[in-house]
């Protein structure tokens, strides 16, 4: 039987580990035929990358700091000379300084701001836009948000407010692409223990609060939220483009926690 996203070019941004959302999405795609090409954002995580790249085997690896230009245009190049056309985009790249993740959201300075902003929601403009030519058949593309962005979480602080800004791109690209039959969608994850999640002090306390009040009584797993984006990135979901899809064992829903 041929996989859900058969014989597709895939590009996922944000594998950092072996618990990155991006690498469960990454390989559930490949499950479903897709072929892969996965970025690093530098040397040090090159070597996380490319063990697990070389366990699906086709599998291209290329260079992309989101915060560089050129990084984007060099990757498009290669992705165009390399694969021709592209059907699917994986953003699952957020950042924010430290020090902005931490006390109140009213001393957030203006170049953590910036940088919070450029890297988590602009490089998902700057990549749809490049890669607008290549998704020649059509396109789907899902980014990865977070309940801060419609409730105040503390420290998570100016995260949050660029996950807001990112849900908003979400809906103008969907409007912007839809016409080339580009969809554009994100799944707001609940918390789960990755690189990103672990660097954040309390987060623990954080992960053993949803297992209380959410309504599955447990955490969100990355294999979870990698069902919903295959989904989103398959035909079956042809008629969703501009949503927001929750896969945080129902925690949004509740009003007393
Ligand atoms: P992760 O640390 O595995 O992934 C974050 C990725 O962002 C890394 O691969 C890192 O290299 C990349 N990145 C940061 N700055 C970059 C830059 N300048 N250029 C290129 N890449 C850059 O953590 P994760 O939890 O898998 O995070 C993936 C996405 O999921 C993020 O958007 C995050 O906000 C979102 N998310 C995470 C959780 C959670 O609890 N883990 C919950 C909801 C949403
Ligand atoms: O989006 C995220 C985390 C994103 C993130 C994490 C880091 C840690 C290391 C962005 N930038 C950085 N910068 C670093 O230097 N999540 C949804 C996970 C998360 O982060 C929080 C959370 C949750 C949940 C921060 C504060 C409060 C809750």
């Amino acid at each position: 039987m041929p996989g859900l996203v058969e014989g597709r070019n895939a590009l996922v941004l944000g594998v950092a580990s072996e618990r990155s959302i991006a690498w469960a999405i990454a390989q559930r795609l490949a499950q479903e035929g897709a072929h892969l090409a996965l970025t690093y954002q530098n040397e040090r995580l090159e070597k996380n990358v490319r063990p697990l790249a070389e366990t699906v085997p086709g599998t291209l690896v290329l260079p992309c700091d989101v915060s560089d230009d050129e990084q984007v245009a060099a990757l498009i190049q290669s992705l165009q000379a390399q694969c021709g056309r592209v059907d699917i985009l994986v953003h699952s790249v957020a950042f924010a300084k430290k020090e902005e993740l931490s006390g109140r959201y009213v001393d957030t300075s203006r170049e953590g701001f910036r940088i919070a902003m450029d890297v988590s929601v602009y490089s998902l403009v700057a990549l749809c836009r490049a890669l607008e030519p290549l998704m020649s058949a059509g396109g789907s593309v899902v980014t990865l948000t977070y309940i801060g962005s419609e409730r105040v979480v503390p420290n998570y602080n100016v995260m949050g407010v660029a996950k807001a800004a990112l849900e908003a791109s979400v809906r103008y690209l969907a409007s912007d692409l839809g016409p080339q039959g580009i969809r554009v969608n994100a799944v707001s994850a609940g918390p789960i223990s990755t690189l990103a999640a672990r660097a954040i002090a309390g987060f623990t306390t954080m992960l053993g609060r949803v297992r209380e009040v959410a309504p599955l009584r447990r955490n969100t797993e990355a294999e979870e939220v990698a069902d919903v984006a295959l989904f989103l990135l398959s035909d079956l979901a042809r008629g969703v483009t501009g949503e927001v899809v929750y896969v945080d064992s129902g925690y949004h829903l509740m009003g007393m926690v």
